[in-house]
């Protein structure tokens, strides 16, 4: 049971606009150091396309299409870093709403991508962990790289 707090409802605030500001599409709340199953996504990217901020709590994928869609993907949390994934191109997600209902949604396209990338954030896994050993291994070289080049600075 999810309690619906004033201090929940400005976690999902703070990560609303740290995913706009970065510019992204999606954030975990992993991702701001928070360990909670939260996430936030707006996939709508078009120009001129009214802005569509989602929040889920407890996010659970309980249906995936059979059908793969392949998306070069970015993160947040590996910076400069993209790589084809191939995930179910449409999935049914459930979750807590902070209005504290529950919700059913179709999703596809970047939408379900998106979803999918951040519900393995909350499960500790990084979109590296679909790749192949040799392309993972690059880009963890380079982000151990980064990392120093950042403590040096
Ligand atoms: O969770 C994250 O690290 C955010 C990530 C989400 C994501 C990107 C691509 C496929 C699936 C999930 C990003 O938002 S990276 C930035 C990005 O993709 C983007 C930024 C501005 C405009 C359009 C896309
Ligand atoms: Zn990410």
């Amino acid at each position: 049971m999810t309690e619906i707090t004033d201090k929940l409802r400005k976690l999902a605030e703070d990560m609303l606009e740290t995913m706009y500001d970065a510019p992204g599409i999606g954030l975990a709340a992993p991702q701001v150091g928070v360990s909670a199953r939260v996430l936030v996504m707006d996939c709508e990217k078009e120009e001129n396309a009214v802005p569509r901020p989602m929040v889920l709590l407890n996010p659970e994928v309980v249906g995936t299409s059979e059908e793969l869609n392949v998306y070069e993907e970015g993160c947040l949390s590996i910076p400069d870093q993209y790589a084809d994934v191939a995930r179910p191109s449409e999935v049914d997600v459930r979750w807590l709403g902070l209005d504290g209902e529950t919700y059913t949604e179709h999703f596809d396209g970047l939408w379900a991508t998106c979803v999918q990338h951040e519900i393995d954030h909350l499960d500790g896994k990084l979109f590296i962990d679909y790749l192949g050993p040799l392309k993972r291994q690059m880009i963890t070289r380079k982000m151990q790289k980064l990392k120093r080049e950042r403590a040096r600075a």
